[in-house]
Formats: C-alpha cells, structure tokens, sequence
C-alpha cells in the first residue's frame, strides 16, 4: 500500500485555494493508501501570529479537516508539534542542504519581499518540510501547484542523502491534481490565492457563508471582452471561475465553457456550486468545534502513530551520518 504525507499551516482560515488544491484529495487518499496528515503549526511559527491565534487556528484547523472528511479510522492526523523527530530530522537534513537550493526557492522569495527582518526559519522551512515528509517513508505527497519546487529539492536531498550515507530515505513524487492545482486570488487573477495575504474580497474561505461566496464570486474581476472562453493567459480571471467550478463539478473548465455565454449567467453557477460543495463540510464544523476535547484525543492517538513510524526512521538517518545511538 502507498503511504501518503501532506501537512497544513494553520496561518489563517483555509480557503478554496487549500481545500480543492490539497484537502480535498486527501479525503479520497485515505482510501486507498496508509495515510498521515498533520497541522505543521512549526511552519506557521515562520510568520508572525499571536501565540492565542496559533493555539486556536491549530485547533480549528483539525476540526476543518475532520469536517471535510479527513477520518482518524482511516488514516493518521495530528499535530507536527506532537512529534519531535521532525524538527531532529530537519536538523540533519539542514546540515546536508545548501544556502544556494534554499536561496531559489520561488516562495522565500515572495514570502521574505520587502521585510527588514527576515527570519531565519521561513529560509529553511522547506528543509522542516523535507523532513516532515521523509520521516514517513511517504511515496507519495499531495500539494496544490505552489509547492511542486519544495517537493523537487525534498527529493534532491533524499537523493543526496541516499548516495552519500546508503539507502535511508524513501525518494517520494508530488501528486498534484488536475484541476484546482492553483487557485488565484478573485481580485488579483495574476496571484494565487493565499491565506496569509490580506485579501478580503480575493479569497473566499471554506466556512464563508453562502451570501458572503455569492457576494464575492459577483464581484471577482473579469474583462471587457464578454466572450466566455478557458485562457489562462488571456482571460486569467474568468478562468479562475472555470477552474472552481470545474474542481466543484468534477469537469473540465475548458467544456464547462462551451456551455455559457454571459458572464453572469456562470457567475451564478459558479456561486451555487461553491455552496453546494461546501454545505456538507460547513455542518459537520459545527459538530467538531463543539467538543474540542475530542479533538484533542485524536490528535493525541494520531501523534502515538505518528511518532512510533517517526522515530524509527529518524534513527535510520541518525545512525546513517554518525551519531552514537543511546546505551
Ligand atoms: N491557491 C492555491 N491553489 C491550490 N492549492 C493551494 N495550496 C495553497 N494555496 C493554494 C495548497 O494548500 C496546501 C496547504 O498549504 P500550506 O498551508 O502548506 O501553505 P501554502 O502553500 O503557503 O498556502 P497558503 O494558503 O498560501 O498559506 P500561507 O499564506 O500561510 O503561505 C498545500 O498543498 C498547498 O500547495
């Protein structure tokens, strides 16, 4: 059976962008594979959030996973936090990358901008990341577009590690899907959507409410031309909308397209198909955020086992550069 591991930042509510790029491949994942799933709350410390924030937006975020339909029966969710030998094995694995892979990484780049002052762990938080996933033996890693590059230089240092230190670590793929792999901001087409850029009107959340997903989806930015056709290029904006109602129906955009012929008319469409996509996720919040010491608990047995697979391969790589295993 595959084994499967992606993981989530809890730097803000989830959006459109992460549930069809990411979340909602994990629910069909579980299925068919040995599955873990984690809140890397150690990732959203590369950003500024008040420690409350991150306490509640950690918790919150496993209920929204548990309301998608992420089942602690089929697979492993827990909290990165809970299991130390991720931030063990990133050390290693720092010592290992380099300053000029890290260097390249598109999204450092962006995230790091115009700040004074950078910090240090949003540099090399795709090397917490390669350990995140390598601990697993995952073969197999579902991610949204934006991470293809943190996934290629994941495998560049297993590779690395692999012919330097003798087979440790499993050589894992990205599995991205077809349609929703990259979900632009409403207002800003030409940027992906985001949790943490401040964008109110651009994203539109996966607890939004109904008027709230109708109000923004009326107002996302089009053109001027009045043609309805699927180009990216071209028509960014309205290829956006042909993308989420494609990940909402389970079709291709580009024939989606061929069914309409005014901007209003799919808009509406659109609109209503986010709601009815959403809808069954939205009630069973509720039902999770009410009892957070369930939640709790199966946070608590997911990092149990999580850490009995962690820990072993983190030996493996432990012993493979050298360190001396306690007596
Ligand atoms: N716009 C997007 N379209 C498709 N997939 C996306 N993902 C993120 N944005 C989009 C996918 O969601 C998963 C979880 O993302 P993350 O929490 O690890 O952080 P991120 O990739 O940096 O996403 P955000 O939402 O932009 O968060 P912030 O603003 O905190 O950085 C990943 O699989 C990602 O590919």
């Amino acid at each position: 059976m595959a084994r499967v591991l992606s993981g989530i930042q809890p730097s803000g509510d989830l959006h459109l962008g992460n549930y069809f790029g990411a979340v909602r491949n994990w629910v069909s994942d579980q299925e068919r594979t040995d599955a873990f799933f984690c809140v890397v709350d150690l990732h959203a410390l590369t950003q500024s959030l008040d420690p409350e924030d991150l306490r509640r937006q950690s918790l919150d975020l496993a209920c929204v996973l548990l309301a998608a339909g992420i089942d602690p029966e089929k697979c492993t969710l827990f909290l990165q936090s809970h299991v130390p030998s991720h931030q063990q094995l990133a050390w290693i694995l720092e010592c290992s990358a380099t300053f000029g892979e890290l260097k390249r990484m598109t999204q450092f780049k962006d995230k790091a901008g115009d700040q004074e002052a950078v910090r240090v762990g949003l540099f090399t938080y795709p090397v917490l990341m390669a350990a995140d996933i390598l601990l697993y033996d995952a073969n197999e890693v579902p991610v949204g577009d934006d991470q293809r590059q943190h996934l290629e230089l994941t495998r560049e240092i297993a590779n690395r590690f692999n012919n330097r230190y003798g087979q440790t670590f499993v050589v894992p793929t990205a599995t991205i899907p077809k349609v929703g792999a990259r979900v632009m901001d409403l207002q800003h087409p030409e940027r992906k959507m985001s949790k943490s850029v401040n964008s109110p009107l651009g994203t539109i959340g996966i607890l939004d409410k109904p008027v709230e997903i109708e109000k923004k989806i009326k107002k996302a930015v089009t053109d001027n031309d009045g043609i309805v056709s699927f180009d990216v290029e071209a028509k960014p904006g309205l290829a956006n909308l042909l993308t989420l109602f494609g990940a909402c129906l389970g079709e291709d955009p580009e024939e989606i397209s061929k069914r309409y012929e005014r901007y209003g008319d799919l808009k509406k469409d659109v609109a209503e198909a986010l709601i009815e996509s959403l809808r069954p996720l939205q009630e069973r919040y509720q039902t999770f955020s009410a009892d957070i010491p369930e939640v709790l608990r199966i946070l608590h047995h997911g990092a149990l086992k999580a850490r009995e697979v962690a820990e072993v391969t983190y030996q493996r790589a432990a012993d493979a550069v050298g360190l001396v295993s306690e007596a």
